[in-house]
């Protein structure tokens, strides 16, 4: 069966199954009923659905393991965690809306959907941003992570740990992109984010915002020309099969945010939360070093099976973060230039060492 299509029964079916489950035992994890004291003591037995966007051997699916791997251990084996794979439970937003329902108690999503949320996520967006991973941790491990962290409990949602979606490229169909003016007229997928959308219309593409899961369609059927993901994703989710050209222009870095269910999570006593958010941080620390390594075999694969790939000059990226400028000083003006010109110190502090 076409992988598409099981996709879709998946992203159809499952989740009104599972939702029909999660309303019959209390909010969908299988805690042990008892004298219902409100708060939790101890450790309960817990059944935990968790889904990602991405599938299993993705370093999002490796981390989600880990997660796993680690919380049945620090439990006992008592809080047991069920892994969803490749939005069988749906794309990012709407696993995010299920845990704000308590239906679902945790997705781990790129934090670029969150902003129509929390509009401060979106400064993880700007383009150019961050040269490398390592100012990409110091910014999201520093106060400027924890400050964006502690908006959420205000949306019904828990925010344990930060991992890697990745430095994003560009993958279309038509031509190499080398320089800011290759992208006019280019329909490029894009998240649905009004940063990217801006950025890459002030670059002359054409964007087209749509969930995760409906890319490979959307290339194949040369609906778009082309998206944006890193390595990793344009090689496990078999772009090269639908794009000829992959350009590094390693545009934009994108976090993964674990979440919980607000609604799960203050049921939960002080140690179960303690053994959630060390296993998060843990599988965190884990799946930044899978995926680092994961994106220097990626770019062999790809080569491999057939991609034209090209790299895109410091000179060429410093005109195209000119180019985008206005939209960063647009977007910074909206998200609280204190925090940009936080994140950026931060950025320039590592810079300087
Ligand atoms: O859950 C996986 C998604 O968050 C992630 O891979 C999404 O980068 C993404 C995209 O392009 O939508």
């Amino acid at each position: 069966m076409n992988k598409n299509v099981k996709r879709t029964i998946l992203g159809v079916l499952l989740p009104g199954m599972l939702l029909l489950g999660a309303c019959s035992n209390s909010g969908g994890s299988s805690e042990k009923t008892g004298a219902s004291t409100g708060k939790e003591t101890g450790i309960q037995e817990r059944t935990i659905k968790a889904g990602i966007g991405n599938n299993e051997s993705h370093p999002q699916g490796q981390g989600m393991k880990k997660f796993k791997e680690l919380v049945e251990e620090k439990s006992g084996g008592k809080m047991k965690v069920q892994n969803f794979f490749d939005a069988s439970l749906g794309d990012d937003l709407n696993m995010t809306k299920a845990l704000q329902a308590g239906t679902q108690e945790i997705t781990n999503p790129s934090t670029s959907p969150l902003v129509g949320m929390i509009p401060e996520f979106g400064i993880f967006d700007f383009p150019f941003v961050f040269n490398n991973e390592k100012e990409a941790d110091a910014v999201l491990d520093g106060p400027v992570g924890q400050k964006l962290m502690d908006k959420l409990p205000e949306q019904g949602l828990v925010g344990l740990a930060y991992s890697e979606n990745g430095f994003r490229q560009l993958t279309n169909s038509k031509h190499a992109v080398k320089t800011a003016k290759d992208f006019k007229g280019l329909k490029i997928r894009t998240m649905q984010n009004e940063v990217h959308l801006d950025a890459f219309q002030k670059l002359g593409a054409n964007p087209s915002p749509m969930a995760f899961s409906e890319v490979f369609t959307a290339l194949e059927s040369k609906t778009v020309d082309g998206q944006e993901n890193p390595l990793s994703t344009i090689k496990s989710q078999k772009y090269n099969e639908v794009q000829k050209h992959l350009s590094l222009t390693k545009h934009v870095y994108t976090p993964f945010i674990m979440l919980v269910s607000k609604k799960f999570w203050d049921k939960l006593s002080e140690e179960e939360q303690g053994i959630l958010r060390e296993a998060a941080q843990e599988a965190g620390k884990y799946q930044r070093d899978v995926s680092r390594k994961e994106n220097e075999v990626a770019i062999k694969d790809l080569e491999k099976a057939g991609m034209k790939i090209n790299e895109v000059s410091d000179q060429e990226r410093e005109k195209m973060k000119k180019v985008i400028q206005p939209v960063n000083d647009k977007y910074a003006e909206k998200f609280g230039q204190e925090l940009v010109d936080e994140m950026m110190a931060e950025v320039d502090k590592v810079r300087s060492k």
